[in-house]
């Protein structure tokens, strides 16, 4: 089976990603989650993603709250998708992830990302099965059986 990266920022941000782990392996989609940051670990950073093809990944999701540039670092290291994910983490900051929201989505031409919505972990873990879908038919039939078992539910 494919393997999806997910990667956030800080520790704090990990609670927030509980339902994208549980969404993946629900959907038996190899994930590993790694804390690194692009302004506090940035070497940990560079390293991963211009490494994650090779080590097998497919998908990375990144996280990260405030001035949220992770998922565009992420992403001028690789061209494997990268998908978004805006924390309204646990810092008063008063703007509740719209600051994250929009340095995610706001990523200049020339190197995209993906952007769910604020603290959107368990649509980024299916935005990453339907894109693993196209290649991989046990994903495509695990994310049909998940469509069909919400809809009845
Ligand atoms: C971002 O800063 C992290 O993704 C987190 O959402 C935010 C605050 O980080 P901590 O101060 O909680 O470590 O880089």
């Amino acid at each position: 089976m494919p393997k999806v990266a997910i990667l956030t920022g800080s520790k704090s941000d990990v609670p927030t990603l509980d339902a994208c782990v549980q969404m993946l392996t629900e959907l038996g989609i190899e994930n590993e989650l790694h804390v690194m940051s692009a302004h506090r670990s940035p070497a940990r950073v560079q390293e991963f993603a211009s490494t994650a093809e090779q080590n097998g990944f497919e998908v990375i999701i990144a996280a990260a709250g405030m001035a949220a540039h992770l998922p565009g670092v992420v992403a001028a290291y690789t061209q494997l998708p990268v998908i978004g994910v805006p924390i309204a983490g646990s810092t008063q900051s008063g703007v509740n992830g719209l600051d994250a929201l929009l340095a995610i989505v706001q990523m200049p031409p020339g190197v995209p990302v993906a952007c769910m919505a604020i603290n959107g972990a368990k649509n980024a873990a299916l935005y990453a099965a339907a894109i693993l879908a196209l290649k991989h038919d046990g994903v495509r039939s695990a994310l049909e059986k998940f469509r069909e078992q919400q809809a009845s539910a």
